[in-house]
């Protein structure tokens, strides 16, 4: 029930590591080839994002952003649900200045501000705020029976983790007003056309695709891939010229690192390159 706490403990058969995790409404992987899983966990609710879920899910990443172990991160659902948005019995509660003091504007932001590499592995509804933490992410596979929508409208409110600034500069002005205006949803495959979504899949294989992505992400240099994630979503912030400078100055700041130099004298060697993130 939504009162009990359920326990995640996850061990890692891999090679032995047994920690262990304890979190109500999330499930944490253990770190597996430089990458963490976090899995959101309340069928009962279909994933309803209430602020415990978002606490969890902000306390997590600031650790994993933390951790140099940690190259990337996925995000996924069940695969029936990602999430079907913020809890609305939740949100019944709050007043306006509940609603201006609300705590999870803080957890979205914490969210917003990951600075590796996100990607989500999104099977079923992903509506609402749900939809909204799909374009948090850097990478979103899709299975095919995924749907996405913010149905805000239906009950009298407009998308609030950003939704609607996130959504014209992803899927275009005229998308954009037809989800957020009439509350419909898309499928996976529109998502994809509409640039919401990089990839789809079948449903049983979406995690299996986003962990590949990450795994593979994991092996680059990882300061030049987090120096990429900021460089392009500086792109959504300012204007041309400005990014240009920036990604100028990122570019140039890389020649300094140890793993440029790797990177360039393993492919004149004609070998792997061993880069150790300095
Ligand atoms: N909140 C709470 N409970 C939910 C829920 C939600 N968003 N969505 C589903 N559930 C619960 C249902 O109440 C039901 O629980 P029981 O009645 O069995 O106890 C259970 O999950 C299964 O749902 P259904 O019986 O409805 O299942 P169906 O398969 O028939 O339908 C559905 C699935 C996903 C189409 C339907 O459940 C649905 O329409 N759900 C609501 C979707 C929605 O309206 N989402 C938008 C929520 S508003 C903010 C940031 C963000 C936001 C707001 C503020 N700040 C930072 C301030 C975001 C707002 C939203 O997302």
């Amino acid at each position: 029930s939504e009162q009990s706490t359920a326990t995640s403990r996850i061990k890692n058969t891999d090679d032995g590591i047994s920690m262990q995790h304890e979190y109500q409404d999330i499930i944490v992987s253990e770190i597996s080839g430089g990458v963490l899983t976090i899995t959101l966990n309340r069928p009962e609710a279909y994933n309803a994002l209430r602020t415990q879920l978002l606490s969890e899910l902000a306390t997590v990443l600031q650790q994993a952003a933390a951790d140099d172990e940690v190259r990337a991160v996925v995000v996924t659902g069940s695969e029936k649900v990602f999430a079907a948005g913020a809890d609305i019995k939740e949100m019944a509660a709050l007043d306006a200045v509940g609603v201006l003091n609300d705590p999870r504007v803080l957890h979205w932001r914490t969210i917003a501000q990951f600075p590796k590499p996100l990607i989500a592995a999104v099977n079923g509804f992903a509506l609402g705020g749900g939809c909204e933490l799909v374009m948090h992410a850097d990478i979103v596979i899709a299975g095919d029976n995924a749907q996405f929508g913010q149905p805000e409208i239906n009950l009298g409110i407009i998308p609030g983790a950003g939704g609607t600034q996130r959504l014209i500069r992803t899927v275009g002005k005229s998308m954009a007003m037809q989800l957020v205006l009439s509350g419909e949803f898309i499928s996976a495959t529109q998502a994809r056309d509409f640039g919401l979504v990089s990839e789809v899949t079948i449903p049983e294989r979406t995690l299996e695709r986003a962990t590949e992505l990450a795994r593979k992400i994991a092996t680059k240099p990882p300061i030049a891939v987090r120096q990429a994630k900021e460089v392009l979503l500086k792109a959504y912030e300012t204007t041309l010229d400005s990014g240009l400078s920036l990604e100028r100055k990122a570019f140039t700041l890389l020649a300094a690192t140890e793993d440029r130099n790797e990177g360039i004298a393993a492919f004149m060697e004609k070998r792997k390159p061993n880069f150790t993130g300095k």
